[in-house]
């Protein structure tokens, strides 16, 4: 087999043996953002452990069918409409984000007709207008919708409970798979600082992250460069559009190693687009001059 498939496997299987082991609590918080329904989340719970992820997500989708009418509506309270995108850090947010990506919200007409539709929609069912959006282009949404308003209460219910039910299981599969994994456990903004006087990497220097809040900078994430110079967990792992800075204490850094600067601390800010999956923004350092730029 392909070494790069088998590391992949073994990788989703460590991820499902940390699900299956981990401590109740934090089992129900990771589901929680799949389907906020407590007792789908306790019936996964009491079936712990399992054997692969194919028998997880069958004990998943069957916990949500049937739906209690209470919890339908509990769970559909959290989905942000169609077209309206979810703001904020937390992992719901982010999923729904990137379900809706096939929405552009450049696209003034799109945006206008799903708007028009939802609210529709709401005058005739009392309750938001739910899709599984991922894999579905603007165009598909608005036409399913157009098309629901067509049913009755009693048609559309079983529709919303299976698309529910698609939001649910995609959103396991996906915080389960290892490419998610990795792409979660690394910060929004990364860092790295080459040393170009010496030709190599600058360990040990310390890394704050600061967001501007008003007139204000709040700290938001500290780290310290490892052996290659680099940092990868420097706060959150999303970040909300607007302007951050990076402060880097370049003057302990030289004093370590007997050099002297210009530079007690770097300090460099830049705009963050909250779209964007990831920012690279690495310091080439000399005691008397430096430079950065938007990396990769
Ligand atoms: C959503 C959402 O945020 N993600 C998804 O698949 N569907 N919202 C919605 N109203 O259907």
């Amino acid at each position: 087999m392909d070494a790069s498939i088998e590391q992949l496997r073994t990788r989703q299987a460590m991820l499902l043996e940390q699900f299956n082991a981990a401590p109740a609590p934090e089992v129900r918080e990771f589901l929680k953002p799949c389907l906020d329904v407590p007792r789908w989340i306790e019936e996964i719970i009491a079936a712990r452990p399992f054997a692969s992820l194919d028998s997880l997500l069958a004990t998943a989708r069957g916990a949500a069918d049937p739906f209690t009418p209470a919890e339908l509506e509990g769970a559909l309270s959290h989905h942000p409409r169609i077209g309206e995108k979810a703001t904020g850090r937390s992992a719901e947010a982010s999923m729904s984000r990137s379900e809706q990506s096939g929405v552009d919200q450049q696209d003034p007409d799109t945006v206008a007709a799903l708007a028009e539709g939802n609210r529709a929609y709401e005058e005739k069912f009392g309750r938001v207008f739910l899709i599984r959006a991922a894999g579905r282009s603007a165009e598909e949404m608005l036409t399913a919708l157009r098309q629901r308003l067509g049913h009755t209460p009693e048609q559309e219910e079983p529709v919303v409970a299976e698309q529910l039910r698609e939001i649910a299981t995609l959103r396991l599969e996906q915080r389960l798979s290892p490419e998610e994994h990795e792409r979660m456990s690394v910060s929004h903004v990364t860092t790295h600082i080459l040393d170009t006087a010496a030709g190599k990497p600058a360990a040990g220097v310390a890394v704050e992250l600061y967001a501007r809040d008003g007139e204000a900078w709040s700290q938001i994430g500290t780290g310290t460069t490892d052996a290659d110079g680099r940092v990868k967990d420097l706060g959150p792992e999303r970040l909300q559009s607007g302007s951050y800075r990076l402060q880097f204490a370049t003057g302990a850094y030289f004093a370590g190693i007997g050099q002297e600067t210009f530079f007690p601390e770097v300090s460099l800010t830049f705009t963050v687009d909250e779209n964007e999956s990831h920012y690279h923004v690495p310091l080439l350092l000399s005691p008397f001059a430096f430079s950065t730029y938007r990396g990769s």
